[in-house]
């Protein structure tokens, strides 16, 4: 590495960092300690636990791992432990109180401000190019979007604002609803993003079928319709297990929305209550929801190697894109990300965000939950810890592609795998549908 590389590669770790504990402190200083103690949902943790479990992750891995420094309350950490103790029984532990994990974050980053002045990136892969700081931004982003779903499960005033995205572009109007991608290889995965995770990873080739897929996210209008034609009484465009989960939860619209007198549709976001915008991407519905819409449309989801072939396949130079612009890193002209507004934009929006076979949005606004199961790319090896990805993997969870607007660019891109549970409703997922094009 050039020394000016070295210098640019510092400054760009500090910058993720600063701006990834910056959007914390928004999170967390905007509510009283007894917000931050209490749980909001059994779904989720405490924000207080978030807020030191984050500092104590920056701790392990970079002022021990890359520092060798010793634990600075290693009887903390099995408290931190997301292995340890699930979400639920989280507000029982003896955590560290509000005042304490902030002054346990404040510590940790300071030391880690200093390690970064004189680090070396060489020497071993957890270095290199700056991965483990790059892991741990993201990690922080990620949980940042956690504390985010926690603030929208959260009841009472809200205490978060941002300006809502403009309205969708003129040509809108004139979008295809969906967009051919020809069948054919394509390099699925990276093994050059030097941040990737290992689940990212390696670039495999993949042969796929040519398929449509919707040239946006499906619509809350279009939700509203599925709603509206009795789609949530409809066994047969329910799979098996979608159908009992639909019973037992007795789900029947999004959640978050209602029905007011008249029949309108409202929604509550961030302890707002508003009419349902019918532009914007639907979310906050589960895998099952977007399946058995798939269905009544007549469509499909489709799988995540379609999705990432629609968003990364650039057929002129036949290879893959790091985003489905090009290779540049995201813009807010792009796409839609990073919390800089509290939801989605309307469907059409980013036109310079569009991918090679036009289809918008597949960065940003909203996650999109793809027909596939949380599985390793041929070649997987877990790195730098199986507990990221490994264990995870297997037929129990369903992957997310693309980001939503509650995610931050660092942890986001055309490679990025996000999972979880096939009955999950509090995360920013939406879909897109798809459909077998013609053979030969
Ligand atoms: C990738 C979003 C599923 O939150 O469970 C945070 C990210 N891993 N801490 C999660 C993660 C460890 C993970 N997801
Ligand atoms: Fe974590």
């Amino acid at each position: 590495m050039t020394i000016a590389a070295d210098a640019a590669l510092r400054e760009e770790i500090e910058t993720r960092l600063a701006a990834a504990r910056a959007r914390t402190a928004g999170l967390t200083d905007c509510v009283e300690d007894a917000d931050l103690i209490a749980q909001h949902s059994p779904l989720m943790s405490p924000l207080v636990w978030d807020l030191a479990h984050v500092a104590n992750q920056e701790e392990l891995w970079l002022l021990r791992g890359v520092g060798g420094r010793e634990p600075m309350h290693p009887e903390i950490d099995p408290l931190y432990d997301a292995f340890e103790h699930p979400r639920a029984t989280r507000p029982t532990l003896p955590l560290l109180p509000p005042a304490q994990a902030r002054g346990y974050a404040r510590e940790v980053r300071g030391r880690v401000l200093d390690l970064l002045e004189r680090v070396a990136f060489t020497g071993g892969r957890l270095v290199e190019a700056g991965f483990v700081f790059g892991m741990i931004a993201q990690h922080e982003q990620q949980h940042d979007e956690t504390m985010l779903a926690t603030h929208q499960l959260r009841s009472g005033e809200p205490v978060l604002s941002a300006p809502p995205p403009g309205p969708a572009p003129k040509d809108t109007a004139r979008l295809p609803a969906e967009v051919l991608v020809p069948g054919g290889p394509f390099t699925m995965g990276t093994s050059a993003e030097p941040w990737a995770l290992d689940n990212e990873r390696p670039a495999h080739v993949v042969d796929v079928l040519p398929f449509y897929l919707d040239a946006t996210p499906v619509t809350n209008a279009a939700f509203a319709e599925f709603i509206a034609d009795g789609g949530y009484f409809e066994e047969r465009i329910w799979s098996a297990a979608g159908w009992e989960h639909r019973q037992r939860a007795g789900l029947s619209a999004p959640l978050f929305w209602q029905q007011d007198g008249s029949g309108q549709w409202l929604r509550r976001r961030f302890g707002v209550t508003e009419p349902v915008p019918p532009a914007e991407p639907v979310m906050h519905v589960c895998w099952y929801e977007a399946d058995a819409f798939a269905r009544w449309a007549g469509r499909r989801l489709p799988t995540e190697a379609e999705w990432e072939k629609a968003a990364r396949y650039d057929p002129a130079s036949g290879r893959s894109r790091r985003y489905p612009w090009g290779d540049d890193d995201p813009t807010p002209a792009h796409a839609n990300l990073g919390q800089r507004h509290l939801q989605p934009a309307p469907a059409g929006s980013y036109p310079q965000g569009a991918a090679p076979f036009g289809a918008r949005q597949l960065i940003g606004d909203v996650w999109e939950w793809t027909a596939s199961d949380f599985l390793p790319y041929p070649g997987f090896s877990a790195w730098p810890y199986k507990e990221y990805s490994e264990v995870f993997f297997g037929t129990e969870y369903k992957v997310l592609r693309g980001g939503a607007f509650s995610a931050d660019p660092v942890a986001c891109r055309g490679t990025f795998r996000n999972w979880d549970y096939p009955i999950r409703r509090q995360i920013f997922a939406g879909f897109r549908t798809a459909r077998d094009g013609d053979l030969g």
